[in-house]
């Protein structure tokens, strides 16, 4: 095992590393910016490092200078978190030619899989179900509105490069066709360097359902069932829940089995989430494949028992992972609470947090790197902590959402806990009938309530 791990991240991330490292006897160095002088995750890790200004080019995406910490620390291993550095297939690349074991899959699988067209190839060779559409990447207009027609409107277009709904766009009809084409490339060629795109019929009203995989150096994967992630706003993931309200065993077998083939056949090492889009008749079609922890983890360790972190670091060790059936308990359910004013359009809240009290009780759990005195830096990501609650129930798990929410005190800056409490009322989520639109549709946060 290994005696000492770099972690290149901050913020909750880092601590929820920091916490399992310590938990299994291995030393931590931290990385932090200027800007993090003050946060948790320096003040827990044994050893840190400072690699520079506030702004994440210069500091937490710098890979030479990550380098360097871990090599002054004599570091065996970085743990990148999410975000970051976590999908760079050079860092993984870097880190293996310096003879540091990345916690994360090879710099091919990186590569493979953060190029979309090639991760659906590989998916329909493999016989994962895709949605239909393009033979690969179109650069042609006229090939693309083919193409089109055939598939049949509305149809969407997707960057192979994409993440995040950029290079995206979702066309109607024939005569928006050519604008959204040329749109989606030169967005996607400003955004990644890539402008190729390719195009799929596109599903109304689905669910967003992810299965949460782990595969070993010795060829075994295996899955831990689902999370849903359809509510989001703006391609942000608001809530995220374990298992889906959706979900049979039945359909949790073959959408479980479709992650563990895609995984398989590639020989996947680590942590990983085989991402599919649900639709109103229950089939499901692969979307894409994250090759990181993902920040919704929680809800999975909660029902599963598992601590997903230590399976990072033990797979990374070449540890064979243990093979026993998968049981779900109860439901877990996760709140991101966001430092955005839900009143004025999530629009950034940065600042000093003068009051910071915990909810506690049965059953609720807090990852948070967030204290009373904390400074919210404007530079990073705006989540200040992840709100987890679990109970035997779908609507017990609610209830406690609630109180845990209605306990959490937080001053001096805005956040998401008023928009989270009206959403635990919402008609929709409360019977479990929501799809990837019910946020910016269907549900409405009223500021005055
Ligand atoms: C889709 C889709 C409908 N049909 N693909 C959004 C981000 C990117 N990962 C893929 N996305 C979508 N792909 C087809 N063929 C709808 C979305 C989508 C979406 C997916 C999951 C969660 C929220 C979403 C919000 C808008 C669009």
């Amino acid at each position: 095992m290994f005696k000492k791990i770099l972690i290149a991240n901050r913020g909750e991330i880092a601590l929820r590393v920091i916490r399992t490292c310590k938990e299994m006897g291995i030393k931590t160095v931290a990385v932090y910016s200027t800007a993090d002088a003050n946060s948790l995750h320096v003040r827990f890790a044994d050893e840190a490092v400072c690699i520079g200004p506030p702004v994440s080019k210069e500091s937490y995406l710098k890979i030479q200078r990550i380098m360097a910490a871990a090599e002054i620390t004599n570091a065996e291993a970085i743990h990148p978190g999410y975000g970051f550095l976590a999908e760079n297939a050079e860092f993984s690349r870097i880190c293996q030619e310096h003879n540091i074991k990345f916690i994360g899959p090879s710099p091919e699988m990186i590569s493979a899989m953060g190029d979309k067209s090639t991760a659906k190839a590989h998916m329909i060779k493999y016989g994962v179900p895709v949605v239909p559409g393009s033979d690969g990447n179109i650069s042609d207009l006229n090939e693309a509105q083919k193409v089109a027609e055939e598939i049949g409107y509305p149809v969407i277009i997707k960057a192979t490069a994409g993440g995040g709904g950029r290079g995206m766009r979702i066309v109607k009809q024939a005569a928006d066709f050519k604008r959204a084409f040329d749109g989606a490339r030169n967005e996607a060629g400003s955004a990644f360097g890539n402008p190729e795109v390719y195009i799929e019929k596109f599903i109304e009203e689905p669910r967003h359902v992810e299965i949460q995989i782990l595969g070993d150096r010795h060829g075994y994967v295996t899955h831990l069932g689902e999370r849903d992630c359809s509510l989001q706003r703006r391609h942000q993931k608001i809530l995220e829940e374990a298992p889906s309200p959706v979900m049979d065993p039945e359909l949790r077998e073959k959408m479980g089995q479709a992650a563990i083939r895609a995984a398989e056949t590639v020989n996947y090492e680590g942590a990983g989430t085989v991402e599919f889009l649900l639709d109103k008749n229950k089939d499901f079609y692969f979307m894409e494949m994250n090759t990181r922890i993902q920040v919704e983890h929680p809800v999975t360790e909660e029902v599963t028992n598992a601590d997903l972190i230590k399976n990072q670091i033990e797979i990374a060790a070449g540890l064979p992972l243990e093979r026993k059936p998968l049981k779900i308990r109860g439901h877990s359910i996760e709140c991101r609470i966001n430092a955005e004013d839900p009143e004025f359009n999530f629009r950034p809240s940065a600042g000093k947090i003068t009051v910071f009290h915990l909810p506690g009780g049965h059953s609720v759990r807090v990852d948070t790197h967030a204290y009373s005195g904390y400074v919210v830096p404007p530079n990073y990501d705006s989540m200040i902590a992840k709100l987890i609650v679990s109970a035997p129930s779908r609507k017990e798990a609610i209830a406690r959402m609630k109180r845990a929410l209605e306990e959490f005190v937080i001053e001096g800056i805005k956040t998401t806990i008023p928009y989270h409490i009206q959403l635990m009322d919402s008609p929709g989520f409360v019977k479990g009938e929501f799809t990837t639109d019910y946020l910016e549709k269907h549900f409405k946060f009223e500021p005055n309530k």
